[in-house]
């Protein structure tokens, strides 16, 4: 059964985005018997590993982890060939479940998604693309991703220059050949991080631009051994079962001891010893022992600033250990922002890179940088000729993709104006004045401090159950109640306030603080997964306690307009 018995939407459900979300939505919505649609940018499904083709590119969670876990046949039959794929596996993956689950004939690929309205008259939202259709939808789920729109920095000259300009998040199909080329890699985050040693291996001379240094373990990239493999899908049920209970989406199963999580921790499990209890001895041997995994050893470091700041001191003694030029390794050396406070970054030989011959760095905090030109990038300092610029700068993070659309809930209000002092929702699922809008890992829900595929299994399927629940009960729409948004949004903030996330030193694009004029908020919620998810099924129980549920010309639904 349809919703809309007359069919007077095209579809049930319209979906943005055929990424690991979009790709579920539409599993789903067809189980449900829902009629749906999905739209994406991309030429195919993907998202954010359609995009991000860079060298280097790889998943920071291990791939049995980093998988879907609906579908038993799926996991059993899939067969990763490293504990952390590449971006070219990833996309393989995705490309197979579209196959596997005839997904694409859902899908309209190549179509940007311009404006989605909600017509109070008809209860339906109006979604329109750039290639002109205007698409009828009972509900909208908005599955653009939370790191899906590149930053472009606010670089003069960009236009000029004639050599090969790529964006690591709009990396070209055809790669980059680098051989005997000058190549430039400005930005130090995860994707600079991973770029920066494969292009120094492959180009005649690699000079990284770097604004802040980074904090980075070092990861191994190990195959999947066959054992590990055939452990994993003897255990799959367990494995997703403790991840869903997790904190951040992860079980650890399966990991040789001492891997990096890449979610801010050893596998070796939690530290229970305090750093600022340590003599001078211990502190040696642990930093002889572990170099940079060092930040991890201590239970004190991601809650006290002094415990912090002395993690950090050892993380630099273990980086000048690494790097021979000591004026390098200083430049490389993060001094004025606590280890913990963003996303841990992974790599592979990232600090080893500066010690060869053919690689240079530039430290903007000394000389910034000021244009890009027909030939190169000036800084204050000198002018620099390269064949191959790579913007590493990272993403407008969390609200970029949805900030894009011209999203217009009841009485037209835009969500980005309503959003304008920072995002605000319910759960991250909603936001009110919103109705049938949903949003996956929105800002307000774990999203990005998770295992994301975890995150998203979760919202795809909160949404599509509520979607069919409210076809079963005769429900029309479905929204946040006010009051219930602004005490989420509050409990969101209060569980963020006095971490190193939000510390004041921080200036992670979890805040927006990478985005010039971006209001800085902490987006997304640090309560853990397990219990986010405890919460939402709990309202759910509570019969949708704190939304609206409601027919479109119900006074109380008009009354939570904006
Ligand atoms: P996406 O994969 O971003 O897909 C969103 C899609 O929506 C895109 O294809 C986009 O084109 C489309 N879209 C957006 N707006 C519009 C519009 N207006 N019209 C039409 N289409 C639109 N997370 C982890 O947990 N572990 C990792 O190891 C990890 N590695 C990552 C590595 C990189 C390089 C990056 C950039 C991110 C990584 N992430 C990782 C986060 C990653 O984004 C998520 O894990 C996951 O892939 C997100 O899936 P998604 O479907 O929600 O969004
Ligand atoms: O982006 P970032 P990213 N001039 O924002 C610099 C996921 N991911 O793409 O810090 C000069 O972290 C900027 O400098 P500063 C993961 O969640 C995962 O690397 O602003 N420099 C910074 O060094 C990650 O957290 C993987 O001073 C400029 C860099 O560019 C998220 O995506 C791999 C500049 C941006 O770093 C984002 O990572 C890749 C300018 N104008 C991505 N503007 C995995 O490993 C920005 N910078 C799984």
């Amino acid at each position: 059964m349809t919703i809309d018995q007359d069919a007077a939407t095209d579809v049930d459900v319209v979906v943005v985005g055929a990424g690991f979300a979009g790709l579920y939505l539409v599993q789903r919505c067809r189980q449900l018997g829902l009629r749906v649609r999905a739209i994406d940018a991309a030429g195919d499904v993907g998202g954010t590993w359609y995009w991000n083709r860079y060298p280097g590119a790889r998943c920071d969670v291990p791939s049995i982890e980093y998988s879907y876990g609906w579908s038993d046949e799926l996991q059993q039959e899939w067969r990763w060939s490293e504990v952390m794929s590449r971006q070219p596996e990833i996309l393989e993956y995705l490309g197979h479940v579209a196959d596997r689950f005839d997904l694409r004939r859902d899908i309209t690929f190549g179509t940007r998604v311009r404006a989605a309205t909600f017509d109070e008259r008809s209860g339906a939202w109006v979604v329109e693309t750039d290639a002109g259709e205007q698409i009828t939808a009972t509900f909208c789920v908005m599955a653009t991703g939370c790191l899906s729109v590149p930053l472009e920095p606010d670089i003069p000259g960009q236009d000029l220059f004639e050599g090969e300009l790529a964006h690591t998040g709009r990396y070209p199909h055809e790669g980059i050949d680098f051989t005997g080329k000058r190549v430039a890699v400005v930005g130090t985050g995860s994707s600079g991080v991973q770029t920066i040693p494969i292009v120094a291996a492959e180009a005649a001379h690699l000079h990284v631009f770097q604004r802040t240094p980074v904090y980075t373990l070092p990861v191994m990239n190990l195959e999947l051994v066959e054992e590990a493999d055939r452990y994993a899908k003897e255990h799959y049920e367990e494995i997703r079962r403790i991840q869903r209970e997790s904190v951040a989406g992860l079980s650890m199963f399966g990991l040789p001891a001492g891997a990096n999580t890449g979610l801010g921790g050893l596998v070796e499990g939690v530290p229970e010893d305090r750093i600022l209890e340590a003599t001078d001895e211990q502190l040696r041997a642990v930093l002889d022992e572990k170099g940079r995994g060092v930040i991890y050893a201590w239970a004190d470091v991601r809650l006290d600033p002094e415990a912090n700041e002395l993690a950090c001191e050892l993380y630099r003694q273990a980086v000048r250990r690494i790097v021979d030029d000591p004026e390098v390794a200083e430049a490389l050396c993060p001094a004025d922002y606590p280890i913990g406070c963003k996303r841990q970054v992974l790599d592979s030989g990232y600090y080893e890179t500066f010690n060869r011959d053919d690689v240079t760095l530039v430290d903007l905090r000394k000389t910034p940088l000021e244009s890009i030109t027909a030939h190169g990038i000036r800084t204050t300092e000198a002018e620099y000729d390269f064949d191959v610029v790579i913007l590493a700068t990272g993403f407008d993070a969390i609200t970029g993709a949805l900030d894009r659309i011209d999203i217009r809930g009841r009485r037209g209000v835009a969500l980005r104006e309503r959003w304008a002092a920072g995002p605000r929702t319910y759960l991250g699922l909603q936001s009110a004045g919103f109705p049938n809008l949903f949003f996956v890992t929105g800002p307000g829900s774990p999203s990005v401090l998770s295992n994301m595929i975890v995150s998203i299994e979760q919202h795809v399927e909160w949404i599509s159950d509520c979607i069919a629940d409210l076809r079963d009960r005769g429900v029309r729409t479905i929204e946040p109640d006010r009051d219930a948004e602004d005490r989420w949004v509050e409990h969101v903030n209060q569980v963020a306030e006095g971490t190193v996330q939000t510390s004041p030193s921080c200036s992670s694009w979890y805040l927006g603080a990478n985005v010039p004029g971006k209001t800085r908020v902490f987006m997304p919620y640090l309560g853990g997964v397990g219990n986010y998810r405890k919460i939402c099924d709990e309202v759910v129980t509570a019969g949708y306690e704190g939304f609206v549920l409601d027919h479109v010309d119900d006074d109380r639904a008009c009354e939570n307009a904006f």
